[in-house]
């Protein structure tokens, strides 16, 4: 792409943006890098990413460790050899349940320490036949026009009947033939209310609690497993390959850390309350600081030098999660408030690029060189985003959604849950009534 494109010459590799901060008098944002380096430039395009800044349990001693240690999210690319070793993994979101079962057939032991259970479906990857390829081929145009009109930003049949309207039998079945799919939201989507009522939403979780069941033989080791202190799907349900079964070998212990969470990191491995265990390797498979991290880990000055950290002490604010008041000529790029992680990220992220560079235009075709969200409409749209939020089940979940896998960060529901198509149309409609709720200047 980068030589299709001519863009080398464009790019700057390996560095590090550390402070940005906007000059009112000349218009400009001035960018420092780590190494010094300085740019300067009228718009800034943040593309940080929403699940790029790792990070670790938050226990003492990781220094003190003399085996090796590893991040989910920093992987090797030459890959690791867990041969023969013994392996402690820490953390089962979507990242240790996929790296869970791989790491077992190598390991000499593998031990799994749990906070909190997750949903996971089976993912079914495997070679797709030519002709499912060939039939998805001949439909790109309709498949990504079906992508854009959907609600998570992957084409789906609507829903039109209710889970509790729906009698028991007919929907295990829907359940079952959706569990084989292979695919994220098919369950989810399987009936209208699961998402905004609980007792719908126990139907679908207690469905998957069965399957957990029926999967791992140790009854004890299988409720350990069962997740029961959020609804279904409303942490990122995740994905796996044989993640249930892996406990039924031999040489792999689940450790529940409800029980005896973690106390310290030693030089031979991890103590919990309950004992220590010896560890050749340690995996954190532990998450993010979602969404808003890689924005606060820069020293983003607005107007007046206001810090974009401070401002979003308490949660962050954004108009459409693309622009943000005080801070003239900042795009935010799947910005906390747009439907962001709650989406097939391609189709949200070219939807922003495409958004960002239609109004860069605009305000070229016209002269003008200043654009920035007004307080009101970002009042406006913040109390939107968590009004919509609040009509669902999301907010019930210590999720990353919520801010809540991070000590200290405030709990507010980031993402926009009204779904691609919706969000589109908004942004859409705020561009053609000349850029509503946003103040432009020449
Ligand atoms: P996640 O989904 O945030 O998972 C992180 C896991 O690590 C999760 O099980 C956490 O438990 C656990 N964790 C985090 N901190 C600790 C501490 N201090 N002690 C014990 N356990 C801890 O990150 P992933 O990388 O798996 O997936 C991120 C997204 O990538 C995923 O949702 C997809 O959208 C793709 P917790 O649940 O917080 O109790």
């Amino acid at each position: 792409m980068a030589d299709r494109f001519d863009l080398r010459r464009d790019i700057t590799f390996g560095t590090k943006v550390t402070r940005a901060a906007y000059d009112e008098a000349a218009g400009r944002w001035e960018v420092r890098t780590a190494t010094g380096e300085e740019a300067s430039a009228r718009f800034l395009v943040m593309a940080t990413g929403c699940l790029s800044v790792s990070k670790r349990p938050e226990v003492p001693g990781l220094e003190r460790f003399r085996g090796a240690w590893y991040h989910t999210g920093h992987w090797p690319h030459e890959g690791v050899d867990f041969t023969g070793q013994r392996v402690g993994v820490i953390g089962t979101g979507s990242s240790g349940i996929q790296a869970i079962p791989v790491i077992a057939e190598q390991a000499a032991s593998l031990t799994v320490f749990q906070r909190t259970p997750n949903f996971s479906l089976p993912a079914h990857n495997g070679p797709l036949d030519p002709e499912t390829q060939r039939a998805r081929k001949a439909n790109y145009p309709e498949y990504r026009r079906r992508a854009r009109e959907s609600g998570f930003g992957i084409p789906v049949e609507p829903a039109t009947a209710s889970a509790l309207e729906t009698d028991e039998e007919a929907r295990r079945r829907a359940y079952e033939e959706r569990w084989r799919r292979g695919s994220l939201t098919a369950i989810l989507t399987a009936y209208t209310d699961l998402l905004v009522n609980r007792e719908a939403n126990e139907t679908a979780a207690e469905f998957v609690r069965g399957k957990i069941r029926e999967i791992v033989r140790d009854p004890e080791v299988a409720e350990t497993l069962s997740p029961r202190d959020h609804p279904f799907g409303t942490k990122r349900p995740c994905l796996d390959s044989g993640y249930y079964a892996t406990f039924n070998r031999d040489t792999v212990t689940l450790v529940d850390l409800r029980k005896t969470p973690l106390v310290e990191i030693t030089a031979d491995g991890v103590r919990t309350t309950g004992r220590e265990y010896a560890f050749d390797s340690i995996v954190f498979a532990t998450g993010f600081d979602a969404m808003t991290g890689a924005l606060t880990a820069i020293d983003i000055r607005g107007r007046g030098g206001v810090s974009l950290r401070e401002e979003w002490a308490q949660g962050p604010r954004t108009y459409l999660g693309l622009g943000v008041a005080g801070f003239p000529n900042l795009f935010t790029v799947t910005g906390p408030g747009s439907p962001s992680v709650l989406s097939n990220m391609m189709v949200s992220i070219e939807q922003h690029v495409d958004w960002i560079a239609g109004c860069l235009a605009y305000l070229r075709e016209r002269g003008l060189t200043a654009i920035e969200p007004t307080a009101e409409a970002q009042d406006a749209w913040v109390r939107h985003v968590r009004e919509v939020g609040d009509l669902t089940l999301y907010p019930m979940a210590d999720s990353w959604y919520m801010g809540a896998n991070v000590p200290g960060k405030p709990r507010v529901f980031m993402p926009y849950i009204g779904g691609v198509s919706t969000y589109r149309q908004i942004c859409d409609d705020i561009a053609a009534k000349d850029y509503t709720g946003f103040t432009l200047s020449a």
